[in-house]
């Protein structure tokens, strides 16, 4: 089962991304947008896994979410890896309580470490997903826009992670919820 664990955001963001969205589209860059609804910060990708391994996932979330309490980020800028001269991944960054994301994610890592997965290789760079760019068509039109985007530094509140199936489709992937757990429970 490939898997992920995730911070899911409300539906007032999903509806300012999409606004981005729109707006960057025009620009007729060729990019695979994310379906708003897909739209999550991803706090450590597993790939792969038996799915008798999900128990002891959920458990490691469980204990992990009991040391935090519900936190909050904000909305700040457009960006793209790996750079902005060849863009692959179009995000919209993230600030606020950025450390406690931070925490969080450290947490995760030594947990699933502890339980035999492999180390993530990549630093912890927290954003969300918002296309993912498939030529270098418009792709100077796209990243001015993106840059110039006047982004509202809309906040959200953080109060629970999420574990993730995800299945790969033709028409898009398909997120669904394997358990989720409430920070400071
Ligand atoms: O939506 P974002 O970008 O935050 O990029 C993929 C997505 O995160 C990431 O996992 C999330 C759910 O698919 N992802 C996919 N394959 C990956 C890989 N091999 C990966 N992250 C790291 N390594």
């Amino acid at each position: 089962m490939r898997t992920f664990i995730a911070i899911e955001i409300p539906a007032a963001i999903k509806t300012e991304l999409t606004k981005l969205q729109a707006e960057l589209r025009r620009t007729g860059a060729d990019v695979g947008w994310t379906n708003p609804n897909n739209i999550h910060l991803t706090l450590r990708f597993l790939g792969e896994i038996e799915e008798v391994r999900l128990t002891e996932l959920k458990r490691l979330c469980a204990e992990i979410a009991t040391q935090f309490q519900p936190f909050t980020l904000r909305l700040k800028d457009t960006g793209c890896f790996p750079n902005f001269k060849q863009p692959r991944v179009l995000w919209v960054g993230l600030a606020g309580e950025i450390s406690i994301a931070q925490e969080l994610q450290q947490r995760l890592e030594a947990g699933l470490t502890a339980l035999g997965f492999d180390p993530e290789d990549k630093p912890f760079k927290p954003h969300l997903t918002i296309g993912r760019v498939k030529s270098g068509k418009n792709i100077r039109q796209l990243v001015a826009k993106s840059d110039m985007y006047p982004l509202p530094e809309l906040s959200f509140a953080v109060g629970e992670i999420v574990v993730l199936k995800s299945e790969l489709h033709p028409a898009g992937a398909r997120y669904t919820p394997q358990a989720k757990v409430k920070l400071g429970d």
